[in-house]
C-alpha cells in the first residue's frame, strides 16, 4: 500500500516533472555555501561554480498565505567537500511550529532533525522512504551515496524559511565519510 502511493508520486515527479505547473526553480552552488563546509582547505580547492543542488517549486498560492501547500522536488548532487557530503543548508520554519513531509525518490542519504535544544537526529532516506518534520525542527538532507540524491517535500503555504539561524550555529552533527565508513560527528 505505501509503496504504491510512493511509487504513483514517483511517476508524477519524475515523468512528468511538474509539467503544466508554473516551476520556480533555483540552482545552490559551492560558492553559495563556503559557511556550511567544515573543511575550509578543501573547499577552496573546488571549483566554486560546482552545482550543490537544485530545486524545483510549486507555489499554488502566495507565499505566507495560510491553508495552502507548496510543493518541492530537490536534487543533490553527488559529492564531499574534505569527507563532508553535499547537502542542502537547512533551515528552521520562521512561523516555527509547522511541520512539513519529505519522502525519498531516488538514491539514498541521511534526513538530518535537529530541535531548539540543538538536540540531533537522523533518518535513512531511499527510494521510497517518508519522513514527518515536526514544527520547530531543523532539516536538512545529505547525500551519502554516488548518484544523485532526489527527494519531494511538501510544506504549509505560510511556513516561511529561517535560514539566518542555521548559518550561524549550524547543525549539532556532521556526516562525514572516513576510511570508507559514514560517521557522524557531534558537537
Ligand atoms: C522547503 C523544503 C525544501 C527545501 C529544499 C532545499 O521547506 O524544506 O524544498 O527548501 O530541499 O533545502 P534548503 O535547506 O536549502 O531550503
Ligand atoms: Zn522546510
Amino acid at each position: 500500500m505505501r509503496q504504491g502511493i510512493i511509487q504513483s508520486s514517483k511517476m508524477f515527479l519524475v515523468a512528468n516533472r511538474l509539467e503544466g505547473k508554473k516551476v520556480e526553480s533555483s540552482i545552490r552552488y559551492l560558492s553559495d555555501m563556503e559557511a556550511v563546509f567544515m573543511d575550509k582547505v578543501a573547499f577552496s580547492a573546488l571549483d566554486p561554480q560546482q552545482p550543490v543542488y537544485e530545486v524545483d517549486c510549486y507555489f499554488p498560492v502566495a507565499d505566507n498565505k495560510s491553508g495552502g501547500l507548496f510543493f518541492g522536488l530537490t536534487r543533490i548532487f553527488p559529492g564531499k567537500v574534505g569527507g563532508e557530503f553535499f547537502m542542502t543548508k537547512g533551515h528552521f520554519h520562521s512561523n516555527n511550529d509547522t511541520a512539513e513531509f519529505y519522502w525519498g525518490i531516488k538514491g539514498k542519504g541521511l534526513l538530518l532533525f535537529m530541535d531548539k535544544t540543538r538536540k540531533v537526529w537522523a533518518e535513512e532516506m531511499t527510494e521510497g522512504s517518508v519522513h514527518y518534520i515536526p514544527g520547530n525542527t531543523a532539516h536538512r538532507v545529505i547525500n551519502t551515496g554516488v548518484e544523485m540524491l532526489s527527494f519531494g517535500a511538501c510544506w504549509p503555504s505560510d511556513a516561511g524559511h529561517d535560514y539566518g539561524s542555521i548559518e550561524k550555529e549550524g547543525f549539532s552533527a556532521r556526516v562525514v565519510e572516513k576510511d570508507g565508513k559514514l560517521i557522524i560527528i557531534e558537537e
